[in-house]
């Protein structure tokens, strides 16, 4: 008998005779040649077998349950192969039929158990309540989280710095039951706008409330920042939605990140981000507020980097390049925006010790102090290539300031036919007899800063203040849904009317109500409670959908047509103003808190006891 040579597959080797071989040693090796391909050809073809097995075989890690019928039509492939769950495509041996039937068995049975156990633990689940299913989601996000944070232990903590002396957040309930119920309901319209926003926006900027999906606008540029949340948070810590505030505030610590590819504008991510983190972690006391801040204030810096240091508008957040938005005036920077990130700025380097955020605002004040001011007024574009002026139009900006200058009143504030006082814009060497729903704002801050004058001035800027929110409530009350337009004329016998098509819109905006808080804490004056729940309630009537609140296109059509956003302002600004106007006043007191121009609320820093890094004496 001969027995087959082990051969290498090159099979170069001559076959060598057993003993007792033929006496014909030719032929019996012409023979032995021959049975040799055989055998080798019968081997290459059970390998190419099991390597195209190897190949076309489905991937067992995406299909556990595979078909076994498709094993006994194939014998010879059930004969050769084994898959090993688990572990994809692995060819690990070759059996025979026998012991593949075995293998076959035990996978069967195994397949059944899991099949089983999956049956049992869906049937458990479906016993639980919503409550306990959303308890273990959590459990395990958080255990997730915390594996995380094990990893990857984040920024370090900043050095601590005593918090600023403020008069802890009281609840503010007015002794007045008939107050109690308009304060009860500004906190439902509260949870109106955050609860759909939470149903239908969650993480997106704003919302959509007739389409019920989210929104956002190029300021934000292509980022889902959940802006809304944000801006809410001070708002609910506020309104005692403790809840809601920590739903706010977990979505937070888990997805709010400044490293995205965006180009945001400084402005508005400065007043509503840095400014609705800092408030959330002063009211709260909260860590990852304070540290979020500084994360996006380190995003916004390379915004200074101008030849003037004078900031771009906007900024890509990932990139850190800077530019300005091509309608201001060839590519200025707006002096209403540049001019409104001193506050925010200045905590953050209380907060950090870092001096460069003081630094880049107190440089600005140092330019703006050196250059010319045409009839006393600051122009409100700026090159920051060239640091000149730009085209000559004057509005306000001197926002957190508490002296006004008295050029703008000589220049700027007019009485029209009817006696209203109004606050108009200059373009051009003429001044246009329109305000804008924007520039209602400015009775609460001559409210603010008749608080800070001597007593001859302080009279008169109180009286300024109340004028002008007189004026801001004849516009809202002269329309038919009374609400106040975007901009309105002194003009041709018009009287705080909108003339343009485009300029009869209401979004929700907050100045207004803004200003009868301000006047309500410095007079008393039922008249603006009274005006403040005139508006809620016409808010409430036209602007409200099933989806949320939403703005309208014309306040003097009777059937007027939504614009489908709710703007995250409405719930940092206009519905924290409307509930403080009917909270008492022990509810974030005026000296202790200052407000951001997005209603932000900051503990007054005292900056004459405290010593800022960064800060010479001169410049406090
Ligand atoms: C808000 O974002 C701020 O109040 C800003 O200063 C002006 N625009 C809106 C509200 O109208």
């Amino acid at each position: 008998m001969t027995t087959p040579a082990l051969l290498p597959l090159s099979g170069r080797r001559i076959p060598t005779l057993s003993p007792g071989a033929s006496s014909f040693p030719h032929h019996r090796a012409t023979l032995r040649l021959s049975e040799k391909f055989i055998l080798l050809l019968i081997l290459s073809a059970f390998i190419t077998l099991c390597f195209g097995a190897f190949f076309f075989l489905p991937d067992n890690s995406k299909h556990k349950r595979f078909d076994l019928g498709a094993f006994h039509t194939s014998p010879l492939l059930s004969s050769i192969l084994c898959l090993k769950p688990g572990y994809g495509r692995i060819l690990t041996s070759c059996f025979f039929l026998a012991s593949y039937r075995e293998e076959e068995e035990s996978l069967r049975d195994k397949i059944r158990a899991d099949h089983e156990r999956a049956l049992q633990e869906a049937k458990e689940k479906l016993r639980k309540s919503r409550e306990e299913l959303q308890a273990e989601i959590q459990t395990e996000k958080n255990k997730v989280m915390e594996d995380l944070k094990k990893k990857d232990p984040g920024p370090k903590p900043l050095p601590p710095v005593p918090m600023p002396k403020v008069v802890s957040v009281s609840d503010g309930e007015p002794p007045e039951p008939d107050v109690k119920e308009k304060r009860d309901k500004i906190r439902e319209m509260m949870k109106h706008a955050w609860d759909s926003y939470r149903q239908y926006g969650w993480g997106h900027n704003e919302l959509k409330p007739l389409a019920k999906k989210g929104h956002s606008t190029n300021i934000f540029g292509n980022s889902q920042l959940g802006a809304t949340i944000v801006d809410a948070l001070d708002t609910l810590y506020i309104m005692g939605l403790h809840e809601e505030f920590k739903d706010g505030q977990e979505w937070v610590e888990q997805n709010l990140d400044f490293g995205v590819n965006a180009e945001v504008s400084v402005f508005e991510v400065n007043i509503r981000f840095i400014g609705g983190l800092l408030a959330a972690y002063y009211l709260s006391g909260q860590e990852v507020f304070k540290l979020k801040a500084v994360q996006l204030a380190e995003k916004l810096l390379p915004a200074f980097n101008t030849p003037t240091g004078i900031p771009w508008a906007m900024v890509n957040l990932k990139s850190g390049v800077g530019r300005n938005w091509g309608w201001a005036s060839a590519g200025s920077s707006i002096l209403a925006e540049f001019g409104t990130l001193h506050m925010e700025f200045v905590h953050l380097t209380y907060l950090t010790g870092n001096p460069a955020y003081y630094q880049k605002v107190m440089h600005i004040r140092k330019l703006l102090a050196k250059m010319d001011r045409p009839n006393g007024l600051y122009p409100n574009y700026l090159n920051p290539r060239t640091g000149r002026w730009g085209q000559r139009k004057y509005i306000f900006w001197f926002r957190e300031q508490k002296t006004v200058g008295l050029a703008i009143e000589r220049h700027l504030i007019r009485k029209s036919n009817g006696g209203l006082t109004f606050i108009g814009e200059w373009k051009n060497g003429h001044l246009e007899r329109k305000m804008g729903h924007l520039a209602c704002f400015a009775g609460g801050m001559f409210a603010l800063g008749a608080d800070g004058s001597p007593d001859d001035k302080a009279g008169h800027y109180l009286q300024l203040g109340a004028e002008i929110a007189h004026t801001c409530h004849e516009s809202y009350d002269r329309t038919v849904l009374k609400l106040g337009p975007e901009a309105f004329k002194f003009d041709s016998g018009l009287e705080a009317v909108a003339v343009r098509q485009n300029e009869k819109y209401y979004i929700l905006r907050p100045e207004v109500i803004e200003t009868y808080w301000y006047m309500w804490r410095f007079t008393h004056d039922p008249k603006y409670r009274q005006w403040g729940w005139e508006a809620a309630q016409a808010i409430d009537k036209y602007c409200r959908v099933s989806g949320g609140f939403s703005g309208v296109k014309d306040v003097y059509s009777s059937n007027p047509t939504y614009d489908d956003v709710q703007q995250s302002f409405f719930l940092a600004e206009t519905l924290k103003y409307l509930y403080l106007l009917f909270s008492s006043d022990d509810l974030m007191p005026l000296e202790s808190w200052v407000f951001n121009t997005e209603a932000h609320p900051l503990p007054v820093l005292h900056l004459g006891n405290i010593t800022l890094p960064g800060s010479e004496p001169a410049q406090r």
